[in-house]
């Protein structure tokens, strides 16, 4: 294979050439441009590498021609052009100037090369994400070494954080060797209760990306709105999406999985069933349960509500059609997203929807259980899915529902994945300890939503009669900051074997209270804490203590580096506290 080499445009060349030859005026003295700040010493790369030398730290100028060589990979290629634009014309201030060595004599950095071993590695659950990089003081090109593409963008990445400064600088006597402590690193995004445009997709993806966390989850329909776009059953988003400019088109579909590969981020798409479908109903009303019904009626106990929020309506195990839709829709599903993992929710299914419908009545009657119609459910469409090579996940509660549930033998470990997000580490460990293997997205401490409000039902404003006054429906606890998520321990009270089951974890937004005018400020710098605990750990490698106050430091830098890249992350602290270190 030979190495290809891109170069910058030729524009680009003349800038940085005056650029390079203005050094003298403004640059001998203070390599990262002079600010009141104290400097320090410490590097900063989020999420924190595992092994990071740097000693004493150094820095060289990057040379206006600085080039990156690397192997012939579509999605490589792809990503290597992209960093090689970015660390051009980054030139990010850092809000505190590394105090470095400075060279200016030394020969400019003039490439990076890239090396892969396996360049046929599919983006999958648990593929070799880890690299080394050098970057030598003693002159010549950096290296960066990766078992695979996907491990060789981690490193770009890291790379592009130790560039700063105008004319820009990078550090060198740098020896990274770095890999992921977890698998499975997302964020889960609900596009049902509120629409968001494609483009805040892919700046979501890119920005995943930049955090070292792999996998989109896209909770894609719900009974808001079904804005997928699915090609053998065109009604569901003609009738159930909020209009035609708030529809994933499959070219749109493309476009986001693409861009996914582009940036080392798996889309794992979700379909939930047989609960939160109210929005088929507009397609198919003969399919669906209790639809547009009032949610929770004046009165009525918390127990015979027809859903845990307003928008009713589930799908009927016991209807044959429900399985002529859903086999077309999970068969389209899998054709635009190439993702192995298929979620098919399966969270929240509420007793009073199914019973109000008269077939489940006369099968209920008959000595029939709720239970045995959500197992109906699972067993008509579970085989189905695997026979498509995925693995299914689903929300814990088909395992660990009080009243309505799944007898495990419907559902086989080796291709079941439950995602946890009620009490904390007490249904991780229920889940594990049946064996099966857990994404973790507790919602105590990894619920991202919530930006106003509390939950409807305690909600004093709220009209039980007309449904209005409420927030919609979401659940706001308290909100959950940076630190409760760092600190969250996903593995706390797991033995070693049961450890090895949790595949990672998801920070989630659910969408009652969000669109795209607050999406990047609910996710990030909220998503990078998470980004770091399951890349590197939330604790000092050698004391074992939590390394909040330097952690803080190097997020705040990592905040203001994402906001020069145009994602909206919000502050974690105003700038007062790095202009009075101390
Ligand atoms: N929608 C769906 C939701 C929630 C879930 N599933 C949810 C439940 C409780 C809270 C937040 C969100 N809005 N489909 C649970 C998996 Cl606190």
């Amino acid at each position: 294979m030979l190495p290809i080499s891109i170069s910058i445009s030729i524009s680009n060349l003349l800038l940085n050439a005056f650029l390079f030859l203005s050094i003298p005026f403004f640059f001998y003295f203070n390599p990262t441009i002079s600010s009141p700040i104290q400097p320090k010493s410490s590097f900063s790369v989020w999420p924190k590498p595992r092994t990071f030398l740097w000693s004493p730290p150094q820095g060289h100028l990057l040379s206006p021609t600085f080039s990156i060589a690397f192997p012939n990979h579509r999605y490589l290629s792809a990503a290597a052009a992209r960093y090689l634009g970015l660390i051009h014309a980054e030139h990010h201030q850092p809000l505190v100037a590394p105090s470095v060595v400075f060279n200016a004599s030394a020969p400019p950095l003039q490439a990076l090369n890239v090396d892969v071993a396996d360049l046929t590695a599919p983006l999958h659950h648990g593929v070799d994400e880890s690299y080394t990089l050098l970057i030598p003081a003693g002159g010549g090109a950096a290296s960066l070494c990766a078992g695979t593409v996907w491990g060789a963008m981690r490193g770009l990445e890291t790379f592009s954080q130790l560039v700063w400064g105008n004319p820009s600088v990078v550090a060198v006597g740098v020896n990274v060797s770095d890999s992921p402590l977890f698998g499975h690193r997302g964020v889960m995004l609900d596009t049902s209760r509120n629409y968001y445009p494609v483009e805040d997709i892919l700046r979501t993806i890119a920005a995943l990306s930049a955090n070292k966390l792999n996998v989109f989850h896209w909770h894609i329909t719900d009974s808001h709105s079904f804005p997928l776009v699915v090609p053998s059953e065109p009604d569901l988003a003609d009738k159930g999406s909020y209009g035609s400019d708030m529809r994933y088109s499959p070219q749109d579909v493309a476009r986001i999985v693409e861009s996914g590969f582009e940036h080392g981020v798996r889309v794992v798409p979700e379909i939930d069933s047989p609960a939160h479908t109210g929005s088929w109903a507009e397609a198919h009303p003969d399919i669906v349960t209790c639809a547009n019904k009032f949610w929770w009626p004046a009165e009525a106990k918390w127990e015979d509500r027809f859903a845990s929020e307003p928008g009713t309506g589930q799908l009927n195990p016991l209807n044959p059609k429900t399985y002529k839709v859903l086999k077309n829709v999970i068969n389209d599903v899998v054709k635009l997203f190439p993702e192995p993992f298929y979620h098919g929710g399966a969270d929240e299914v509420v007793p009073n929807c199914w019973k109000s419908d008269p077939t489940i009545q006369s099968f209920l009657s008959d000595g029939g259980s709720l239970s045995q119609v959500l197992e109906t459910f699972v067993n008509s469409t579970f085989p189905y899915i695997t026979s498509l090579n995925r693995t299914v996940v689903y929300w814990e509660d088909v395992l660990l529902d009080q009243s309505i549930k799944v007898d495990p033998k419907y559902l086989p470990k080796e291709n079941t994945i439950l995602q946890t997000w009620n009490n904390g580490h007490n249904n991780t460990k229920r889940i594990v300890s049946a064996g099966y293997r857990t994404i973790v997205s507790s919602a105590e401490f990894y619920y991202l939503d919530c930006g106003h409000g509390d939950f409807v039902g305690n909600n004093s404003i709220y009209d039980q009669q007309t449904g209005t006054g409420g927030d919609g429906g979401s659940w706001c606890g308290p909100f959950k900051t940076w630190q409760t998520i760092y600190d969250y321990d996903i593995l706390y009270g797991l033995s070693e074997e049961e450890a090895k089951l949790v595949l990672g974890g998801e920070v989630a937004l659910w969408s009652e209270q969000a669109d795209r005018t607050v999406l990047d400020s609910r996710i990030w710098p909220r998503a990078s804490a998470l980004a770091e605990t399951l890349w590197s750990g939330n604790r000092d490698d050698k004391t074992r203590m939590k390394r909040s106050a330097e952690a803080t430091d190097r997020l705040n830098e990592w905040r203001s580096r994402m906001v020069s890249r145009g994602v909206g992350a919000e502050p974690i602290q105003p700038l007062w506290c790095v202009r009075n270190p101390g």
